[in-house]
């Protein structure tokens, strides 16, 4: 099966909500734009040695299970003082590292096959679960335009993604994300609750004990 081919194959995309697309194995289908699954892995490591993982602390006090850094112009950031996005990286005190072309190259295709023709992100949030991490349930508004779609990128080993409604007590669906797969989250979903349930123990073959989440955003 060529699976480039495959890229707008409709066997792979299954719909999340209005607005929102799940790409599955979107990036094993990147091979010719160089921004397939192992070379992401490989800008990734690089750039987490300019900015490294950290654990970041909600406003009300807690640390976080995932640990974060960014790329792109602007970094999501969280401390006492809340959720925003800023320039420089707290740890380092200099500007986030610069986005990988293969970053940016598939977050412009993965939103373009998603329906949304000229996104051009300027933020890249790298979360990394281990095993027991979570995310709770969140909306993602700290960005300015909610027009644009967020572009999220799942890698190394699965995870269950709960994707909710517009209230924290929406009822939720669960979805398997497993490595490679692309989620395009905008329209009227953009503001939906979702989170991500406990990291199962397992071992993936590029990444180990880890599962990576790249989410690139519009957030200037
Ligand atoms: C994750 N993702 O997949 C967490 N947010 O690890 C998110 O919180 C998320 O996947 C907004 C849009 C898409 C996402
Ligand atoms: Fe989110």
């Amino acid at each position: 099966m060529d699976l480039f081919a495959a890229t707008e194959n409709f066997a792979f995309q299954e719909p999340l909500g209005p607005g929102a697309i799940l790409l599955r194995k979107f990036c094993q289908q990147e091979e010719r734009a160089k921004a397939n699954a192992a070379a992401l892995l490989r800008d990734l490591a690089a750039l987490v040695e300019i900015s490294p993982l950290r654990h970041m602390v909600t406003p009300g006090g807690f640390e976080m299970s995932v640990a974060m850094s960014n790329c792109g112009a602007l970094g999501w950031v969280t401390d006492q003082a809340g959720y925003r996005y800023q320039a420089l990286d707290p740890v380092t005190g200099s500007p986030w590292p610069s986005m990988p072309q293969s970053f940016l190259e598939l977050a412009k295709r993965a939103a373009q096959v998603g329906g949304f023709e000229n996104f051009v992100p300027d933020a890249c949030l790298i979360n990394r679960y281990e095993v027991g991490s979570r995310l709770t349930l969140h909306q993602d508004k700290n960005e300015i335009d909610f027009m644009q779609p967020i572009v999220s990128v799942s890698l190394g080993l699965p995870a269950v993604f709960l994707f909710g409604g517009l209230e924290r007590t929406s009822p939720t669906r669960k979805v398997q994300l497993t490595h490679g797969d692309v989620a395009v989250w905008g329209g009227s979903s953009r503001l939906n609750y979702h989170g991500i349930l406990p990291l199962k123990d397992s071992l993936h073959e590029l990444t180990g004990p880890y599962r990576y989440n790249l989410t690139f955003r519009k957030a200037g």
